[in-house]
C-alpha cells in the first residue's frame, strides 16, 4: 500500500537525471527543447511554449492541479478487491488516454517537420510586393515533409510523392506554400482528387497494400486516366525514392500570380533547390531500409539538425508574362500536369531557407500543423488552375474534422506571428478570452470599428482579373488533352542509368498487378511515351509491346531534370568505417578525423559494441555487425589487420586461417555489407589487408569506385573524391 506523503516539503535543487526519491523542481530544458517563439491570436507571446519540458512542477497533479499521492494503483475495495467507480483519478487518466489520438491526415499522414528561418534576397522585389521576400528580411518558418499514401506509422522510403509544405510566419500574415517534390500532379481538376486517392490507398476490402502504388487499383486508375501519366512517370523515376528530405527539390506545382508594389502582375512557379543536391536511393536500398529502419528520413532530418548540419534550400521562381492566354512557349500554365523546362524559363533565386530546430513535441507541432494553399499574403495571388481552386476549399475543410473545429488557428504551431484582430468567435476548442461586446462590423461600441486596410496599408487585395464571358460547363480546355508530350520530355531528359531505373520500376509495379488487362493497358500508355521504354517493360512482363496510339511528340530534352552528371557538396554524407579488434586502429582514427574535417559523418562499425583499443585512445563503436546495414552509409571504408588479412573478419565460429574458400571464414554480415555497398554503386575503400574482404565478397578491385589504399586517411580521401557525384554511376546499369 502507498502511504500519502507529508505535504508541503520544499523542493530541493535538481541533482541528477535518476528517478527522484523526494520532491524537487523540474530539470531545466535541454538545448533542443527550445523552439521558436509563437504568439497568441492577438500577437502577444504565449505562455504555452514557455514550459518545453514534460514536468512543470515538483509534484504530479491531476488536470485540475490537485496533487496526487499515487498514480500506479486504482482505488480498490481491499488490495485484492474490485476497483471502485469513485476513483476520479483513474477515470481522468484513462479517459484522456482514450482520446489521445486524432484522425490522421487523409493523405500525407506520415511526415516529419522542422523549424527554421527564411531570408529574402530582395531579388523578387520587381515582381512581388510580399514583405517577407524583401532583402535580408528574416521570417520564421515551419516545414513539414511527408509521403502521400501511407498511414502515420508507415515506412519512410516507399515509392511515392513527397510533400514539402512550408509555413512562413510573415509580418503580413501566414503564407503557406503547400508543395511536393514532383512539379506536376496526377489530376488537372480537384474534383478528381478523391478518385486518385481512393485508387492509391489500400484496397478497401483487405486494407492492403500499405503505402504502395504497386497494386491493381492504382494502376487501374492511372492507366485509364491518362492525365496522370506525367506524375506517374516521375513517381517511377528516382524522384519517387529520395535519399533524404534534405536532398529533395520542392515545387509549388501551380502557376501563381505575383503582384508588385504598383499592382503589376507576373505569373510564376515556385521551386525549392536543395543545397545538398537532388539524390535518390536505389530501389533495393529503399526496400531494405523499409525493414531495417522505417524511420530513415525522419531520423536523417532530425539527426542532421541536432548535429548542426542545417539543411538549406534556395527558393526560386520561374516567371512568365501575365497574358490573357496564360501560356508560355505553347505550354498551358493553368494545367498542373505541365512543367516549364528550366532551359526555357530559368529559376531565379529569391531567398534562402534554413532548417535549424527540431520540434519539441511531435504531436503539438508536426501533427497539429495545418497548411492551407489559401493562406496567402499581399503580393501572392492565385490563378484559375482548377486543381488549385479545389484545394482552396479542401484544406480548410479537412482541419475541421482533423483538428476538431474551426479554431485550429489558435493551436500554437498554427498561430500567425502577425497581430490577429478577427471577429471570429466561439466554436469548439476556443481558447481565446475575447473581450468586448461587439464582434461585428459596423459597430459603434467597443471603441468603434476596426479600420479596413487598403492595398497601401497592407490589405490583401485580390487582383481584378478579367473573367471571360462564358457559359457554365463541366469541361476542360482542349489544351488539357495532351497527356503524353510532357512525359516524353521527361523520359528523354533522363540519363541511361535513370532510364534503367524507370524501366525497373514500371516492370516491378505493373508486375505486382493481378489483372492482365491492367498490365496491358499500362503498356499501351508507355507506348505513347517511348517505344524503347514500352518494349523493355513489356519484355519484363512477358507481354507483347503495343504500338503507340498517338504520334510521339517532338520535344527537346531538359537536362535540368536529370540527377546524374552533376556534383554537389559531400557535407553530411555518412561513411561507415568497419574495423575489428587488433586492426589498424590508428588508421581508423585518422580516417575518422579526416571525415569529420570534411564535414562527413563517420560511423565506426565493429563486431560488438563498446570501444575498440581500450588500452590506447579508445574509439567508440557506433554500430555493430548486428545493428549496421549498408543502407545507412553513403560510402564504406574497411580497416584490415596487417598480418592477418581477411581472416581477421572471421565469423565467430571460424578458425583464423581456415580459408578453404575466402568467403567461408568471413563474417557473412560484413560480406553482405560490402556486396550491397558495391551493388548500390557506392564508393568503397579498404586498407591494411582488408582488400581480401572485398575480394571474398566478389568485388573486383579494379572496378570503378573501389580503392585499395595505403592508409586510412588515403582511403577516406579516395571516397571523398567520389561522394560529390553521389554514386559511382559507371557501375550501373550492371548493378541495379
Ligand atoms: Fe494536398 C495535404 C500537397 C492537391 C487535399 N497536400 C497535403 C500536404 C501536401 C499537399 C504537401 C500535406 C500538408 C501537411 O504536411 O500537413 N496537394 C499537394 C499538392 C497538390 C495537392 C502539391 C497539387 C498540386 N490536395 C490536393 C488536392 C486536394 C488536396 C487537389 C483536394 C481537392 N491535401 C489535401 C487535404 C490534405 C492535403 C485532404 C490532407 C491533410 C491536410 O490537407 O491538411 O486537404
Amino acid at each position: 500500500m502507498t502511504t500519502p506523503p507529508t505535504p508541503g516539503a520544499p523542493a530541493p535543487e535538481p541533482s541528477s537525471v535518476d528517478e527522484p526519491t523526494e520532491a524537487r523542481a523540474p530539470l531545466p530544458p535541454k538545448p533542443d527543447q527550445t523552439g521558436p517563439e509563437t504568439v497568441s491570436p492577438t500577437g502577444q507571446p504565449t505562455g504555452a511554449d514557455q514550459a518545453r519540458v514534460a514536468q512543470s512542477g515538483a509534484y504530479l497533479t491531476t488536470a485540475q492541479g490537485t496533487r496526487l499521492y499515487d498514480t500506479d494503483h486504482s482505488l480498490k475495495a481491499g488490495a485484492r478487491g474490485p476497483v471502485l467507480l469513485q476513483d476520479h483519478h483513474l477515470r481522468e487518466k484513462i479517459t484522456h488516454f482514450d482520446h489521445e489520438r486524432i484522425p490522421e491526415r487523409v493523405v500525407h499522414a506520415r511526415g516529419a517537420a522542422a523549424h527554421g528561418v527564411f531570408r529574402g534576397y530582395g531579388t523578387a522585389a520587381g515582381v512581388c510586393r510580399a514583405a517577407f521576400l524583401g532583402k535580408d528580411v528574416e521570417t520564421p518558418v515551419f516545414v513539414r515533409f511527408s509521403t502521400v499514401l501511407g498511414s502515420r506509422g508507415s515506412a519512410d522510403t516507399v515509392r511515392d510523392t513527397r510533400g514539402f509544405a512550408t509555413k512562413f510566419y510573415t509580418s503580413e500574415g501566414t503564407f503557406d506554400l503547400v508543395g511536393n517534390n514532383i512539379p506536376v500532379f496526377f489530376v488537372q481538376d480537384a474534383i478528381k482528387f478523391p478518385d486518385i486517392v481512393h485508387a492509391g490507398k489500400p484496397h478497401p476490402d483487405r486494407e492492403i497494400p500499405q503505402a504502395q502504388s504497386a497494386h491493381d487499383t492504382f494502376w487501374d486508375f492511372v492507366t485509364l486516366h491518362t492525365e496522370a501519366t506525367h506524375h506517374t512517370l516521375w513517381n517511377m523515376s528516382d524522384r519517387g525514392i529520395p535519399r533524404s528530405y534534405r536532398m529533395m527539390e520542392g515545387f509549388g506545382v501551380h502557376t501563381f500570380r505575383l503582384v508588385d508594389a504598383d499592382g503589376g502582375t507576373t505569373l510564376a512557379k515556385f521551386h525549392w533547390k536543395p543545397k545538398l543536391g537532388v539524390h535518390s536511393l536505389v530501389w533495393e536500398e529503399a526496400q531494405i531500409i523499409n525493414g531495417v529502419d522505417p524511420d530513415f528520413h525522419r531520423r536523417d532530418l532530425a539527426d542532421a539538425i541536432e548535429a548542426g548540419a542545417y539543411p538549406q534550400w534556395e527558393l526560386g521562381i520561374q516567371t512568365f508574362p501575365d497574358t490573357p492566354e496564360q501560356t508560355f512557349e505553347g505550354i498551358d500554365l493553368l494545367d498542373p500536369t505541365n512543367i516549364v523546362p528550366e532551359e526555357l524559363a530559368p529559376v531565379q533565386p529569391i531567398g534562402l531557407l534554413t532548417l535549424n530546430a527540431n520540434p519539441s513535441n511531435f504531436f503539438a507541432e508536426t501533427e497539429q500543423v495545418a497548411f492551407h494553399p489559401g493562406h496567402l499574403v499581399p503580393g501572392i495571388d492565385i490563378t484559375d488552375d482548377p486543381l488549385l481552386s479545389g484545394r482552396l476549399f479542401s484544406y480548410l475543410d479537412t482541419q475541421i474534422s482533423r483538428l476538431g473545429g474551426p479554431n485550429f488557428a489558435q493551436i500554437p504551431i498554427n498561430r500567425p506571428h502577425a497581430p490577429v484582430n478577427d471577429m471570429l468567435r466561439d466554436g469548439m476548442h476556443q481558447t481565446a478570452v475575447h473581450r468586448g461586446v461587439a464582434p461585428y462590423r459596423p459597430n459603434s461600441l467597443d471603441g468603434g470599428c476596426p479600420f479596413l486596410a487598403g492595398a497601401d496599408t497592407g490589405a490583401y487585395v485580390e487582383t481584378p482579373v478579367q473573367v471571360p464571358a462564358a457559359k457554365k460547363v463541366r469541361e476542360a480546355p482542349v489544351s488539357f488533352a495532351d497527356h503524353f508530350s510532357q512525359p516524353r520530355l521527361f523520359w528523354l531528359s533522363m540519363s541511361p542509368v535513370e532510364r534503367e531505373h524507370i524501366i525497373g520500376a514500371y516492370t516491378f509495379e505493373l508486375g505486382k498487378c493481378y489483372e492482365q488487362a491492367i498490365k496491358e493497358r499500362g503498356l499501351r500508355v508507355l507506348a505513347n511515351i517511348d517505344s524503347e521504354l514500352c518494349r523493355r517493360v513489356a519484355e519484363g512482363l512477358g507481354l507483347p509491346a503495343p504500338e503507340p496510339t498517338v504520334p510521339l511528340a517532338e520535344v527537346a530534352p531538359s537536362p535540368a531534370l536529370s540527377q546524374v552528371g552533376r556534383t554537389w557538396p559531400a557535407q553530411g554524407r555518412i561513411v561507415g568505417i568497419v574495423a575489428v579488434p587488433g586492426g589498424d586502429l590508428d588508421g581508423v582514427r585518422a580516417a575518422r578525423s579526416a571525415a569529420l574535417e570534411a564535414g562527413l559523418v563517420p560511423l565506426v562499425v565493429a563486431p560488438t559494441g563498446g570501444v575498440l583499443d581500450a588500452d590506447g585512445e579508445p574509439i567508440t563503436v557506433q554500430r555493430t555487425f548486428v545493428t549496421a546495414r549498408s543502407t545507412e552509409f553513403d560510402a564504406l571504408l574497411l580497416a584490415g589487420v596487417p598480418e592477418r588479412g581477411a581472416d581477421a573478419y572471421g565469423a565467430r565460429d571460424a578458425k583464423a586461417g581456415d580459408a578453404a574458400t575466402a568467403a567461408r571464414g568471413i563474417d557473412p554480415r560484413v560480406l553482405l555489407m560490402v556486396s550491397e555497398t558495391f551493388r548500390h554503386a557506392k564508393a568503397i575503400a579498404a586498407w591494411a589487408g582488408a582488400d581480401g574482404v572485398l575480394q571474398a565478397a566478389g568485388v573486383p578491385l579494379d572496378a570503378p569506385g573501389v580503392a585499395v589504399a595505403e592508409s586510412g586517411e588515403r582511403a577516406l580521401a579516395e571516397v571523398l573524391t567520389l561522394l560529390p557525384a553521389h554514386r559511382v554511376w559507371e557501375r550501373f546499369p550492371a548493378a541495379l
